[in-house]
C-alpha cells in the first residue's frame, strides 16, 4: 500500500525523542516544531503524535479527541504566530502534502504553517 505509515521516518523518530527538534507546542496529541529548511519567515510543522501516514490516514482513523487537538493547536500556532485573521492578523497558509502527486517527502501526517510574509498565489 502507498505510504503505509513506516515507523522509522524522520517525524517518528523526533516523536520518540531520538533526534532533537526546535519544539513550538506540545499537547498530549500533538507536536509543533520549526521546519528545518524554513520557506518563509515563520514555518510550523504540526504532527499528530498517533502513527499516521497522511492527511486521509488521520482523518480516517483518528480519534476526535485527537482531530480536534491537532486542528485547536495548528489554530493557536497561528495565533503565536501574530498571523491568525481572528486575532487581526495578515494571514497564513496552511497546506499538507499527501503521497508522490503530492510531493510528500516524509511519511507522517504534517500540516505546514507558514507566516510572516505575503505568500502569493500558491502554484505548482
Ligand atoms: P513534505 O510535505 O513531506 O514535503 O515536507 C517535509 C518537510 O519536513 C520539509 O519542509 C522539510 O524541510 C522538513 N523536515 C524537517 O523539518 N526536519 C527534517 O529532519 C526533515 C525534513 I528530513
Amino acid at each position: 500500500m502507498a505510504h503505509a505509515y513506516d515507523p522509522t521516518n524522520i517525524f517518528a523518530r523526533i516523536l520518540r525523542g531520538e533526534i532533537p527538534n526546535k519544539t513550538v507546542l506540545e499537547t498530549p496529541h500533538t507536536l509543533a516544531f520549526h521546519d528545518i529548511a524554513p520557506q518563509a519567515p515563520d514555518h510550523i510543522l504540526v504532527i499528530p503524535k498517533g502513527a499516521y501516514a497522511t492527511f486521509d490516514h488521520f482523518c480516517a482513523e483518528a480519534s476526535e479527541a485527537e482531530l480536534v487537538d491537532f486542528h485547536r493547536t495548528a489554530a493557536r500556532i497561528c495565533d503565536m504566530l501574530g498571523a491568525s485573521l481572528a486575532s487581526g492578523g495578515p494571514g497564513y497558509r496552511a497546506i499538507t502534502n499527501a503521497g508522490d502527486h503530492g510531493g510528500q517527502e516524509v511519511p507522517h501526517y504534517h500540516l505546514h504553517i507558514l507566516a510572516g510574509r505575503p505568500l502569493g498565489p500558491m502554484l505548482a
